[in-house]
């Protein structure tokens, strides 16, 4: 519905300033898309805020227009979160970039949305303690938007997801009024805690203006091993080793055909002398002058059990930052294959069967298809990306990916999975929710939405249907 009227648009200006309603096609391209590559941004305007002032009596003035509202963060999403595809107005929180205030005694930050991760992790080195939420989007994306997706990451398995980390929230809900939740309490004993419905629910109940962010104690000097496996059955007998004799702050893996990607864009040495099928990095917090030397005898009995076949150490922050690379990098290595994403969870310790029926599975039905495994197994968490080959349009890879979706999330069912562990459902999932969620749970969260939402103006179509 087009929405767009000069009068529409000069009271939004009204609002804001003109200067902050955008309707060049540049723009409209920028703010309307977010990391995934097949989907077509085609909103039709952009407005940024400056206040939740402005961000409440844009949303009044929604309501009164029924004009369909769409956030935007910094846009890292992986599952159409964010994407404007059907001639929205996107409420982008660019300038709503402020650190406001820290508090010592509570160890707490008050941020606006549009803080980029990476800005309140310095802020926080600054005061000599730790934002541990992190991942490889940090330096772009947005606090309102990690909170809106409860963005997880490389530290999930020591610190949890961005939903501890959030001691306090103002929303403004789909119908305008102005929440204040929590209001930084480490104890809150008072009934339905709607600060956690608000985290993940991917802007379909209203926006997030503020945030309180609790923050950590600096970890004590990380060291990085990374490690080739023999056979990946072993690697949760790899992770009970390191985890029975050492504070883990990571435990990640890639495949090696996703390590390749990666050595070959940055024209890097292959980490390891020995060539692996799995590698895993693992990230300890040295708490006693004992640590290394643990780590080294941990190595040497997972070597000696016949679980790993190699390994490297760090000895230093920029080595430790090097080995990261391998892991970090392969989303950007393999983005111009256009890959078609899962983002599995299963318990940790199921993650070895279900890696190798997924692997067969995979190759039955996408012989043709390159698929590569990486991701967060400290935390059950498994990325599956699969690399559109050259001689075929993305709409034909992603229609043939999409005829064994439900196969594949057959299986994450049987497992007892989760077939979003990080990236969300957006546009992509959606139509998947059901094998996650059952028909009671999400005629529930429609109730819910109505209730906050009810003109089905917060990023309708993401999620659930309204
Ligand atoms: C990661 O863990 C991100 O690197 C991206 O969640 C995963 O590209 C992906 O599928
Ligand atoms: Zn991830």
């Amino acid at each position: 519905m087009e929405w767009n009227t000069e009068e529409v648009l000069k009271n939004l200006a009204d609002i804001v300033g003109s200067q902050w309603v955008k309707i060049e096609s540049d723009d409209l391209n920028r703010y309307g898309k977010d990391w995934t590559t097949n989907l077509n941004p085609k909103p039709s305007a952009v407005v940024l805020p400056a206040s939740i002032e402005e961000t409440q009596a844009i949303v009044a003035f929604a309501n009164e227009r029924e004009i369909p509202l769409v956030p935007s963060g910094g846009r890292t999403g992986l599952s159409g979160g964010s994407v404007a595809e059907n001639h929205e107005l996107i409420v982008a929180f660019d300038r709503m970039n402020k650190i406001m205030g820290f508090n010592a005694a509570d160890r707490l930050v008050f941020c606006q949305p549009g803080v980029v991760t990476e800005q309140l992790q310095k802020f926080a080195e600054e005061k000599e303690l730790f934002y541990p939420v992190d991942f490889a989007s940090s330096g772009s994306s947005q606090l309102g938007g990690n909170a809106a997706t409860n963005a997880g990451g490389i530290k999930v398995i020591r610190y949890g997801m961005t939903r501890n980390w959030i001691q306090g929230m103002k929303v403004v809900t789909g119908e305008g009024k102005l929440l204040d939740l929590n209001r930084g309490l480490t104890k809150n004993a008072t009934g339905y805690d709607f600060r956690h419905l608000f985290i993940g629910s991917e802007g379909t109940l209203g926006f997030i203006v503020e945030l309180t962010v609790r923050l950590s104690s600096f970890p004590k000097d990380p060291t990085v091993v990374l490690l080739g496996l023999n056979d990946f059955a072993e690697v949760t007998a790899v992770l009970n080793a390191f985890q029975n004799k050492l504070n883990l702050t990571a435990f990640e893996f890639f495949s090696d055909k996703a390590l390749q990607y990666v050595v070959d864009e940055n024209s890097l040495q292959m980490p390891l002398d020995s060539a692996c099928d799995f590698y895993t990095l693992v990230e300890f917090e040295n708490e006693t002058s004992f640590d290394l030397e643990i780590a080294q005898s941990t190595f040497e009995y997972c070597f000696n059990q016949g679980w790993v076949l190699d390994g490297t150490i760090s000895h230093s922050a920029s080595d430790a930052k090097k080995l990261w690379r391998f892991r970090e990098d392969i989303t950007a290595s393999i983005s111009k294959y256009s890959p078609y994403k899962n983002d599995i969870s299963v318990r940790v310790s199921m993650v070895p069967a279900f890696l190798k029926e997924l692997d067969e599975l995979l190759s039955q039905v996408y012989p043709e298809f390159e698929t590569l495994f990486f991701g967060h197994v400290g935390d059950g968490n498994i990325h599956v990306n699969i690399l559109k080959p050259s001689n075929i349009t993305i709409e034909v890879f992603y229609k043939k990916c999409e005829e064994v979706t439900g196969i594949v999330f057959d299986l994450v069912q049987k497992f007892g999975g989760s077939i979003s562990a990080e990236h969300g459902i957006g546009v992509l999932k959606k139509p998947y929710l059901c094998y996650s969620r059952s028909d009671e749970e999400i005629i529930y969260m429609k109730a819910i939405k109505r209730i906050f939402d009810p003109n089905n103006i917060m990023n309708p179509g993401k999620l659930i249907d309204a």
